[in-house]
């Protein structure tokens, strides 16, 4: 095509609409799942698909429906970070659920989340996705995904979990922060986001009927079958400090187990993880 044409394309890339779109009469083709995506809410750009299903659940909507969107203002990670999304490009992704579990089970959900994550990652790519404890899934260890589980809870009783989920599917690197990554850039060619995000809404609902049903022991198993650093050494940052010693998997309750070099297994609830060797 002329050049002069090309850069006029180009220059308005970011307003034209995506040839898959994220749509619910595209999403919910074949998708039959038993809750997650039941009901689907497509936005174009918002300031973040979790403060809208934050909304709605307070309202009352009930469990297992999504809110898309194709790019987000004010994306957010954990403890008031940002999650860089650009327009067309990724998945943003924020699902209502209301398990009857108690509140110290509730990590739970983010753990299933990223089993999930990993594995329709790989289904649609064969890329190695593996998840770094709790939230990221990495391929050629660089983040390409990240989970931000958010809850409502009233006199220590848990009311509904809003499962925020972003994938760089397309996304060149150059609209990411260093050390991230996108599928498209991982594998070399690009993704179908509708195919990838259906394969995602299946393998949730899968992985949460059964967790429903029959517990956590499963989600566990695969959750150590994937994770990135079993066994290696770490460094974890929690709120006050930094602590060094050998990844010993995750608990029952999803916590990570840390051996520190005294011999002490320390179980972390929450912090950021990084690889030592
Ligand atoms: C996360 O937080 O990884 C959770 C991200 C959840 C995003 C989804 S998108 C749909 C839903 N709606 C929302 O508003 N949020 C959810 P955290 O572990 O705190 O990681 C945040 C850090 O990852 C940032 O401080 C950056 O260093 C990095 N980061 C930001 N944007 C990124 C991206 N697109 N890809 C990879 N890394 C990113």
């Amino acid at each position: 095509m002329d050049e002069r044409i090309l850069k006029i394309l180009r220059a308005h890339q970011d307003e034209s609409v995506p040839a898959d779109r994220l749509i619910p009469e595209e999403l919910s083709r074949r998708l039959n799942t038993k809750v997650i995506g039941k009901k689907i809410f497509s936005y174009n750009v918002v300031d973040s698909t979790n403060s809208i299903a934050f909304s709605l659940a307070k309202a009352g909507l009930g469990e297992g429906a999504a809110v898309f969107a194709e790019g987000q203002r004010k994306g957010r990670g954990r403890l008031g970070r940002g999650w860089v999304s650009p327009k067309n490009k990724g998945i943003y992704l924020s699902l209502i659920l209301r398990p009857k579990i108690s509140l110290k089970k509730a990590s739970l959900v983010t753990l299933l989340a990223a089993v999930a994550c990993a594995e329709a990652i790989r289904k649609i790519s064969g890329q190695q996705a593996l998840i770094r404890w709790p939230n990221d899934i990495l391929v050629n260890n660089k983040k390409l995904c990240g989970i931000l589980t958010e809850m409502q809870t009233e006199n220590s009783h848990l009311e509904y979990i809003i499962l925020g989920i972003g994938i760089n599917v397309n996304t060149p690197t150059g609209k990411l922060p260093s050390q991230a990554s996108s599928l498209k850039e991982e594998a070399g060619r690009e993704f179908s986001r509708v195919e990838l995000a259906r394969g995602l809404l299946r393998r949730l609902d899968q992985e949460y009927s059964f967790f429903k049903d029959k517990g956590s022991a499963k989600i566990i198993t695969q959750w150590r079958n994937l994770s990135a650093f079993c066994g290696k050494r770490l460094k974890v940052k929690l709120a006050e400090k930094t602590i060094e010693g050998q990844s010993q998997g995750i608990d029952a309750q999803g916590a990570l187990i840390v051996r520190l070099d005294n011999g002490f297994k320390q179980h972390i609830l929450a912090g950021d993880v990084a690889k030592i060797r």
